[in-house]
């Protein structure tokens, strides 16, 4: 699935500005073949410009559950299909007004009367969903967030905010995600690919969770559960036993709800070596690069890659 394709929404005004502007430039041997074209391009153009808009619009009961549960968190499926909708509206609309034009000026009524009432009738549509075509806009650049996956083995890497989670992708794969010194730096799913034995394995890194149940968490802590729900073939979960930000019981109580709720493979491990001496599972360190290699040795085994 690739959301990065869906193209940029035009406003109403912009929109009517398109539109209004491409009919200028048409011409013809008489005015009143002039009004005809005219109404003809203004019935294409809008009628391209709706059809590109929903037709890069996948459907959407068709996707996989990743992406489908994806899209409903991001942006929401019936707010798609409500503003696709009234795309569909106006441009049946439009249509209508135009063939009512191209009559009147057959029939002998005065074209540029006819022109200048088609224009205001066509400019008040599109006026009418201009919060659809906003939305859609909006939703495009959400949409944008969420990654395109391979069909590779796929491990996602998950624990509570500020563990070193964005620091471990980073270190071992050829992900580039969000890291810093504050909790939920990391608002989305980020894709990285790295090499085992000459085969490919994803790996995604996640926003931090909280120890709390599902009906809590928020948009951005849902995308992690979705990954780890739909995505995860083994989970590698970081547990940093600093205790600078949250206590070790708040984490492995996560870690529990973990285990259970998705009957996944979980490498419980700890991050951050370098600063603290627990070794009751395996440690590493982002920083020295201590312990990685056995952390990936791990994974491999739990992915049958040998
Ligand atoms: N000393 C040390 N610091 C680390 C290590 N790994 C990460 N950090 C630091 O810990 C902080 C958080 O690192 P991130 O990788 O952004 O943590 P995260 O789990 O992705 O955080 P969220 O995305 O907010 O959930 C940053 O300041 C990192 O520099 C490590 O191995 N050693
Ligand atoms: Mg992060």
């Amino acid at each position: 699935m690739e959301f990065r394709k869906l193209p940029t929404v035009l406003t109403a005004e912009e929109l009517i500005d398109k539109i209004f502007r491409r009919a200028s430039k048409v011409t013809g041997r008489s005015s009143k073949e002039r009004a005809l074209n005219k109404l003809a391009t203004i019935s294409n153009v809008t009628k391209d410009y709706f059809k590109k808009i929903s037709q890069t619009h996948p459907s959407y009961e068709e996707l996989p559950e990743f992406y489908k549960e994806m899209v409903d968190i991001v942006v929401g499926i019936p707010e798609i299909k409500k503003s696709l909708g009234a795309l569909k509206w106006a441009e049946s609309m439009v249509q209508r007004v135009i063939s009512k034009g191209v009559r009147e000026i057959r029939s002998g009524k005065d074209e540029q009367a006819v022109l200048k009432s088609v224009y205001g009738r066509v400019a008040s549509i599109i006026e009418q969903i201009d919060k659809d075509l906003r939305f859609l806009n909006e939703a495009k650049q959400k949409l944008q967030e969420i990654p395109s996956l391979g069909d590779y083995p796929t491990v996602v890497v998950a624990g509570y905010p500020n563990v070193g989670k964005s620091s471990f992708v980073a270190a071992v794969s050829t992900a580039k995600p969000d890291i810093a010194s504050y909790p939920f730096t990391t608002k989305k799913l980020s894709v990285g690919f790295l090499e085992m034995d000459g085969r490919r394995v994803q790996i995604i890194d996640t926003p931090g969770l909280l120890d709390r149940p599902i009906s809590k968490r928020n948009e951005i802590e849902k995308r992690a559960i979705v990954a780890l729900k739909y995505l995860a073939d083994v989970v590698i979960f970081i547990i940093d036993p600093t205790e600078e930000a949250y206590s070790i019981e708040k984490q492995l109580s996560l870690l529990d709800e973990i285990k259970k709720s998705f009957e996944k493979p979980v490498i419980d491990v700890y991050s951050k070596a370098d600063l603290h001496n627990f070794r009751d599972r395996p440690a590493f360190s982002a920083l020295t690069g201590e312990g990685i290699e056995d952390i990936l040795k791990e994974i491999k085994k739990h992915l049958k890659i040998e």
